[in-house]
């Protein structure tokens, strides 16, 4: 992977706290877009590259309005079309249901997509409460959907419930959210035993139907358990068991063994079609001692 092929995108305030504190688990290796038209959210990040949508300083307020956020993004895309030119794989974390996540995401999967960069996009739907916010967020889902390769639904409410049950802020994204994007971005930048790489990605996403993302991680000494909450992990709700295409991911301490590689990987495609395609690798950094986790992409749903 050469410098600036892994690119972490966040629009609008939830999605840019998301890919803020997603992006400090991979800042090595790749690089953070923040997209908004709240300044404040671009404070205390100096790494990130930030596009204000208001950017022309007159003061219009707040893109609060989708097809305004989606204008501004427009204009202001030669500010960072240099970033997308360099990525090879973007990932957009947004929420839907307010202005700039609605207006302007669709969009600049679009646009990603015209550079021939594979998008993978988190989006987050708003609490069932907020009927009006909620109906936006259906609106707006469909272009976004249409312009991600890979694109995975994550309900506010599911997550606040997993965020309570973990004793955290559901806003930071249950913890839930980093783990997926770390997960999937460390698997491209580092070598690993068994390397998988952005080709094999892009045969398994590529697949017709939908796809989705699952992250388990867990102690050694209890491989099902590691299976079982990739499999619960889905903020989508889809089906795995009919899928056709499986790209898995493994990473574990130095500790790691063929044993529990082929434990956990036996036992997580058993849940998928018997012809399913399935693409390994595996890897070992020294702060998963005694650990182990699974990124898994199935398609073809
Ligand atoms: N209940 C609740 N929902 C929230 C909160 N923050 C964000 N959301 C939901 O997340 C969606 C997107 O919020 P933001 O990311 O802040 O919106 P934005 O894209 O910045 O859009 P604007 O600020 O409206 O221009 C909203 O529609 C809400 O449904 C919160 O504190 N409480
Ligand atoms: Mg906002």
């Amino acid at each position: 992977m050469h410098q600036g092929s892994l690119l972490v995108v966040g629009i609008g305030g939830l999605g840019c706290l998301w890919a803020e504190r997603a992006h400090s688990r991979c800042s090595q290796f790749s690089d953070l877009l923040l997209i908004d038209a709240d300044e404040n959210t671009f404070n205390g990040s100096d790494e990130a590259h930030c596009l204000h949508l208001d950017a022309a300083g007159e003061a219009r307020g707040t893109a609060a309005l989708p097809m305004l956020a989606k204008h501004r993004l427009k204009e202001g895309m030669n500010n960072i079309q240099t970033l997308l030119d360099k990525a090879e794989l973007v990932v957009v974390l947004t929420c839907l249901g307010g202005g700039v996540g609605s207006g302007a995401s669709s969009e600049f999967a679009s646009l990603a997509r015209g550079t021939d960069c594979m998008v993978v996009s988190i989006v987050g739907f708003p609490f069932a409460e907020q009927p009006i916010r909620y109906q936006l967020a259906e609106e707006n889902f469909p272009p976004l959907f249409e312009n991600s390769n890979v694109c995975i639904k994550v309900s506010l409410e599911r997550l606040s419930w997993q965020a309570k049950q973990r004793d955290i802020d559901w806003k930071d994204g249950a913890g839930w959210i980093e783990e997926l994007v770390e997960g999937l971005l460390s698997t491209f930048a580092n070598v690993g035993k068994i390397n998988l790489d952005l080709m094999d990605f892009r045969t398994i996403v590529e697949r017709p139907g939908d796809a989705t993302i699952l992250v388990g991680s867990g102690s050694t000494n209890s491989l099902s358990d590691i299976v079982k909450t990739a499999r619960d992990s889905p903020l989508s709700d889809l089906q795995v068991d009919g899928a056709k295409g499986c790209w898995i991911q493994v990473e574990g301490g130095p500790d790691m063994t063929i044993y529990h590689l082929n434990q956990v990987t036996d036992e997580f495609v058993s849940i998928l079609d018997p012809d399913c395609q399935v693409l390994l690798g595996a890897r070992a950094s020294d702060e998963m001692v005694g650990k182990i986790r699974i990124v898994a992409v199935v398609s073809g749903l």
